[in-house]
């Protein structure tokens, strides 16, 4: 009996250590895209609530290699929306992108044809945008973090 208890639970946490059905696997995350539109608090919060139902640290994406940035380029074509929120902001200190994932300044970035701008002296949110007539092929854009947008959530791919 107890032998039979240790296998269902090792069991149990190799399944929980994969990612949920709707969740993309990569490297040692799991990614979801959102069908609803938020304002970036509001995307950060739900993906800190959806994670904690899988019992894990949730947060929005970060993309700190251009092999995770190609990753969700090719999961975002795979939709209809054409601006995602990741979780880049640079609230703090107008200019430095940090991660709200783990507060790290971002090194790699991928911004676009004359971003970060800063327009009206407000945009501080960072997304992936696609608008190739103007050179947004998956590249970054800052913006209001007012605006609300679908949004890509990360969790670690095992628990901690
Ligand atoms: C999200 O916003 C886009 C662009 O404004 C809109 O087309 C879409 O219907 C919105 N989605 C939802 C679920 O409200
Ligand atoms: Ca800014
Ligand atoms: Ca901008």
């Amino acid at each position: 009996m107890k032998s039979q208890v240790v296998i269902l639970l090792s069991v149990l946490s190799a399944v929980l250590a994969r990612c949920p059905a709707d969740w993309d696997h990569y490297n040692d995350k799991c990614f979801f895209l959102s069908r609803d539109n938020e304002t970036f608090a509001g995307a950060l919060k739900l993906c800190e609530v959806i994670g904690a139902q899988y019992g894990r640290v949730a947060s929005l994406a970060t993309v700190d290699d251009a092999g995770t940035q190609s990753h969700l380029e090719g999961l975002v074509t795979k939709t209809s929306s054409l601006e995602y929120y990741i979780g880049a902001t640079d609230i703090v200190h107008e200019g430095t992108w940090v991660w709200v994932s783990n507060g790290q300044t971002a090194t790699y970035t991928n911004w676009g044809p004359f971003q970060p701008n800063n327009r009206g002296g407000a945009e501080n949110c960072a997304g992936i945008t696609y608008d190739i007539p103007n050179g947004f092929v998956g590249h970054w854009t800052d913006k209001p973090c007012t605006k609300e947008l679908p949004y890509i959530c990360e969790m670690p791919f095992r628990q901690a």
